[in-house]
Formats: structure tokens, C-alpha cells, sequence
């Protein structure tokens, strides 16, 4: 069993690196007056923290340690994505006016199987969990519809795990890019996806024990919507009544994210409307 989950945590480290490879090739460049700005200040930050805090020669060596393993075992997007990507997301979308966004964590695969809307996501014939039917309107700021906008929605399954980046499940299993109708709306059909614990047995999950703190993210849903000359925005959305809620490792919940099914009237699962509006672009 042991062998088992560190294999999944090792292959999904593998899988998340090797994507952010793929996805993010074309960085654009700073100039050397802003790498010596950002580059200086980091620096510092950990200079001040060894100074003020008396850092030792061990805890120096325990920390070097653990920054070899973390490239080792292909934690870094997991460890970037939980602790720092929300800052960053803050800053991106400070003057938005529309749907709040959140961060993109390490599990997004571009390109997956394009559905119209009222669609179902891939998912197992025997796929466990509650029934949930997410639908809504996408709008632009002034709350006109926008036809042909595109939701793309990726999460975990009833067991906390992304296709892809767990053994087992089928490429493109709860993933999917929803195209509306011509009214602005959408309608997913999903399945309820669990909470998620990051991985317990790689360098994150020593950090994590080594402090104290939990392993845990709320149930999400990742969403990527986008429509003709608007912004796409990245974000997610949570489910009220989850513990974690208020108390996520990646500090990526808002409370304009968090969403409240309720049971569906057939008996089949819960059902929930939320609306996205977009800026322009
Ligand atoms: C996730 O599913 C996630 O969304 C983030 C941000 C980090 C780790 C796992
Ligand atoms: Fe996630």
C-alpha cells in the first residue's frame, strides 16, 4: 500500500512538471533593472529570516536538504501553486469587475474533449459519488449573454483524484471544455468531487508534518471560461458546509466562490446555478 501511494505521488509530481513545461514555454522576459528588484528581495526576505530567527547550521542543512528533494520528487509546481500562486492571482486580478478569480494549480490540461452545452463530462460507467448538475448564464458586465462562450472544467474525482495525474483513470475522465448555447447558458452534468489532500509522502507532505499544519483543499471545481473579445478568467468554486472551507492549505477561497447546491427535484444528485460574468478584453 505504501509503495502504492508514493508511486501516485511521484508520477503526479512527474506528470505536474512536465505539463507546466508544456503549457508555459513562452514567458515573457524582464528586464535586468526587474530580475535584480525581485531577485534582491527574495534573497533578502531569507537573509532577514535567518538573522532575526538565528538560523542554525542544521536547520540551514535541513532546509537545503529539502529544497533538493522538492526538485526531486517534481513538487515544485505543487509547492508554488499551494503557497504562493494565490498572491500572484490577487495581483493579476485586482482591477476585475467581473467573476472573482482563483488560482490554476498544478492539475489544468489544455485542449480537452469540446462539448455543447447541455453536456455530461467523460466519466466511468461506474463513477462514484453524488450527481451534480452545474449550470448557469455567462454574461458580459453589462449582463448581456455571450453565445459561444466556453467553460472549461476540470476536478477531481470521489476519491480527491485528477486524471492524468493518478494511475488508473481514463485520459480525459471529469475534464471537458463546455461550449454555451446560444443564450449564454451552459449545463454540466458531474459528479460531486471530493476534498483533496496533497500528497502526504513527498517533500510537500514533510513540510506540511514537519509544521504542523493540515493537507487539506475544499471540494473545487477548476473552471477556465472564456468568450470572444473577453478575458478568460481562471477560477474555482467550492461547496458551503466543507470544513475546509475556511481553512484552505492554498488560501485560494473567496466567499464569492463558494457554492450551495441543492437536491434536484428528480432525486438524482444536487443541482446548482452560478453565473460567470467577463470583462472585456
Ligand atoms: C489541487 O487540486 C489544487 O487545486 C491546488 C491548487 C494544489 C494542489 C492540488
Ligand atoms: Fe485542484
Amino acid at each position: 500500500m505504501t509503495t502504492e501511494i508514493h508511486a501516485t505521488a511521484a508520477a503526479s509530481g512527474a506528470n505536474a512538471t512536465e505539463r507546466f513545461r508544456e503549457n508555459k514555454k513562452a514567458t515573457a522576459s524582464s528586464s535586468q533593472e526587474r530580475v535584480n528588484l525581485l531577485a534582491s528581495r527574495i534573497v533578502k526576505a531569507i537573509n532577514d529570516t535567518v538573522l532575526e530567527e538565528k538560523v542554525t547550521y542544521d536547520e540551514y542543512n535541513a532546509f537545503k536538504a529539502w529544497l533538493i528533494e522538492v526538485g526531486e520528487d517534481g513538487e515544485w509546481p505543487l509547492f508554488l501553486d499551494v503557497w504562493v500562486e494565490h498572491s500572484v492571482e490577487q495581483v493579476a486580478n485586482e482591477n476585475r469587475e467581473g467573476t472573482k478569480g482563483s488560482i490554476e494549480g498544478p492539475y489544468y490540461v489544455p485542449d480537452s474533449p469540446r462539448l455543447q452545452s447541455p453536456a455530461t463530462l467523460p466519466m466511468r460507467e461506474n463513477e462514484q459519488g453524488t450527481p451534480l448538475l452545474f449550470q448557469g448564464r455567462i454574461t458580459d458586465l453589462a449582463g448581456q449573454p455571450l453565445p459561444g462562450a466556453t467553460v472549461e472544467i476540470w476536478h477531481a474525482d470521489d476519491e480527491g483524484f485528477y486524471s492524468q495525474f493518478a494511475p488508473g483513470l481514463p485520459e480525459w475522465n471529469l475534464r471537458g471544455a463546455v461550449v454555451a448555447d446560444g443564450n449564454g447558458y451552459y449545463q454540466i452534468n458531474t459528479m460531486q468531487p471530493a476534498p483533496y489532500q496533497i500528497p502526504t509522502d513527498g517533500s510537500c507532505g514533510q513540510l506540511i508534518a514537519a509544521a504542523g499544519w493540515h493537507a487539506w483543499r475544499p471540494a473545487h471545481l477548476h473552471l477556465k471560461v472564456s468568450a470572444p473579445g473577453h478575458q478568460l478568467i481562471t477560477s474555482q468554486l467550492y461547496f458551503q458546509g466543507d470544513e475546509h472551507v475556511s481553512d484552505d492549505i492554498a488560501s485560494a477561497v473567496k466567499p464569492e466562490l463558494v457554492l450551495d447546491p441543492t437536491p434536484r427535484a428528480d432525486g438524482r444528485g444536487r443541482e446548482v446555478t452560478y453565473d460567470f460574468v467577463l470583462d472585456p478584453e
